[in-house]
């Protein structure tokens, strides 16, 4: 069936009959494709009836269909025209994993970020009033999501304006791992009451589909949400922000769904769909452990040591001979490698839940407090939390350790993940010690001196597997701000000598020293640096560095306003060129694929860096 539907149009078409079969197709299709290329299996799997229903009873593109986060859109991506190109999902020029605009009309605002589509539908609901349009605007909201800052801020907007949107939470009791907090708690409540519990045997388990089965359904579904809505005080909490409240839904019963969405089509200002649903519905191994399988990787992933997983095992160490350290993740306990710290000093871990800024001033208040909180946080959502680092860390210089996970390019799940303004953000704030480590070894000595240190620290590093093997120095607060010079033949050497310098920031020293063994052996005079600060940098470094007639730098982030950047600002006499990605919106693939796209590869830059040696 599934081949035959090239539009929502296609899919109003299907007799109910026979949506029980395409919903399996469906989710056979999606766990193929996210076998071989990876992606969101569980939250897709749990979300198919619930996007089938709402395109079987809204008109998108007319409507707009918003998803949080987006990595629940599968469903909808294949139900748009996009059946054939599904099977390209992540792959380098195929379909993103998030919705986006550019590839289809049905995507009504590009996701990939937590908890901003509250914040979009309303912003759209006061345009289309302003324009005396009538269109409906749906919000495909998590669990998870809902326990944002945005959404709440949204929802405490959205009872002074009364506009008519309809949110839909997804509610399948899970962020990636247990959510945490009292929403989780009253969603919890709402879903076991026994009115709900009652109906939904009612509704599901008694009844046979038959025709009869289906038109009694469609009755005590349409009864359910007017009763629900009449004398349910379950629903309260929702309806103290202004929202009608409808549900709660069985998310896999098609019919009572789309009864629900009928009614809610009718009812003037903001409602709420409540939908419960099964993460990885219809996968015994992704309904077990959705929390592993949120996210999958393509089969056949290399097993080597990732910096995540060096950081994380090393924190356990660091904490367990000081009882001052805390961990804490903002919903991402999994993907910073924090389980392990989760698992053996669980008094001293926090999940905080998707909120980002609250978990930096939460850390600032525990710093201030005598504890030394190590906070990590993928890159691209640290982008959330710039005034938090600045204003509640920073200014009161409090010892918090921030941990920039996922720096640089991140691959499949392209422009909305990459890490690559992080710089920008963070590199030119006062108090602050930023660096990067070249290896997992410099990573573990990074994070030794960072929790000792009596101020705020960030880390970053990228999405690698890396060596925890190598040379060993002291890394203390005598080295501040001190480049580290490296001759190729890695004898230390404490003079600058040369005419020319190469410095590669973190994983990019790598890089930076194949390049330069090159152009060594092609006759060119160069030191290498290894800068591990990208601020403060120490003005004996800066001194030393003067000294050169002409530096490369190599950096995994965007070139203006990055490493290279701040370090031309502060430099006076040699020039600077600077080597890494370009300030553009990077699509997804694989980060070879990017790099060779992009032209930060080690051909390209050594011809580069040769062309500009023989001007
Ligand atoms: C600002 C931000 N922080 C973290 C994430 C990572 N993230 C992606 S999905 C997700 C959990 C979402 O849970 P929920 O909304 O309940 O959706 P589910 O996957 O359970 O369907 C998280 C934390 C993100 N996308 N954005």
């Amino acid at each position: 069936m599934l081949e035959n539907i090239n539009s929502p149009s296609d899919l109003k078409k299907i007799d109910e009959k026979n949506l029980l079969i395409l919903c399996q197709e469906i989710r056979d299709y999606i766990e193929k494709v996210v076998k071989q290329n990876g992606g969101h299996l569980a939250s897709n799997l749990g979300a198919v009836e619930l996007i089938v229903a709402q395109h079987r009873i809204f008109d998108s593109p007319t409507d707009r269909i918003i998803f949080d986060v987006g990595h629940q859109s599968y469903t909808h991506k294949i139900l748009t025209g996009r059946y054939e190109s599904f099977s390209t999902i992540r792959k380098f020029k195929g379909l993103s994993g998030f919705p986006k605009s550019s590839e289809s009309i049905h995507d009504a605002f590009n996701t990939g970020h937590s908890s901003t589509s509250i914040s979009a539908a309303l912003g759209m609901a006061t345009a289309r009033d302003l324009n005396q349009e009538n269109y409906h605007i749906i919000a495909n909201i998590g669990d998870g999501a809902l326990s944002g800052g945005m959404a709440l801020e949204a929802l405490n907007h959205i009872g002074a304006t009364n506009k008519r949107i309809i949110i839909v939470l997804n509610d399948n009791e899970m962020s990636i791992s247990e959510p945490v907090g009292a929403i989780a708690k009253q969603l919890t409540k709402i879903s076991s009451g026994s009115l709900y519990r009652n109906l939904k045997y009612k509704l599901t388990q008694k009844l046979i589909v038959t025709t009869i089965g289906r038109f009694t359904r469609r009755v005590l579904s349409r009864l359910k949400g007017i009763i629900k809505y009449m004398f349910s005080s379950k629903g309260l909490f929702f309806e103290h922000f202004g929202l009608t409240y409808l549900g709660p839904y069985d998310g896999h019963d098609i019919i009572g769904l789309e009864e629900g969405f009928k009614i809610a089509k009718n009812i003037e200002g903001p409602t709420l769909v409540h939908v419960i649903t099964t993460k990885g519905k219809g996968n015994y191994f992704a309904e077990d452990d959705p929390e592993k399988y949120h996210g999958v990787s393509p089969i056949g992933n290399s097993k080597k040591k990732s910096f995540t997983s060096i950081f994380g095992e090393y924190l356990v160490e660091l904490a367990k001979n000081n009882s001052k350290i805390t961990a804490i993740t903002a919903a991402m306990c999994t993907g910073t490698g924090l389980e392990l710290f989760r698992e053996q000093i669980n008094e001293r871990f926090f999940d905080v839940s998707i909120a980002e800024q609250h978990g930096l001033t939460f850390a600032a208040g525990q710093a201030i407090s005598g504890y030394h909180p190590v906070i990590s946080i993928y890159s691209t959502f640290m982008q959330r939390g710039v005034d938090q680092v600045i204003h509640d860390i920073c200014m009161q210089n409090l010892p918090v350790t921030m941990i920039l996970d996922r720096a640089g390019l991140v691959g499949e799940d392209g422009e909305t993940h990459h890490g690559v303004f992080d710089i920008s953000l963070f590199g030119s704030i006062p108090n602050l010690i930023f660096m990067e480590p070249k290896n997992g070894t410099e990573l573990k000595q990074m994070m030794k001196f960072a929790t000792k240190h009596k101020g705020p620290t960030m880390i970053r590093f990228p999405k690698a597997a890396t060596l925890d093997e190598e040379e060993n120095y002291d890394f203390d607060e005598n080295i501040i701000g001190d480049f580290q010079l490296e001759n190729v033949d890695n004898v230390d050497n404490s003079e600058v000598s040369k005419k020319y310098a190469i410095i590669g920031l973190g994983t990019e020293f790598a890089l930076a020293k194949e390049i330069v063994n090159k152009l060594k052996k092609n006759g060119y005079d160069f030191d290498l640096f290894n800068p591990r600060f990208i601020t403060p940098i120490s003005a004996k470094t800066l001194i030393n560095l003067e000294k050169y007639e002409k530096i490369f730098t190599l950096e995994n982030h965007v070139i203006l306003g990055g490493f290279g950047s701040l370090l031309k600002a502060r430099l006076q006499k040699p020039e600077v060129h600077i080597y890494g990605l370009p300030n553009i919106f990077i699509e997804h693939g694989s980060i070879k694929e990017l790099r060779k796209e992009v032209g930060f590869t080690f051909e390209n830059v050594y011809k580069q860096i040769e062309g500009v040696l023989s001007e």
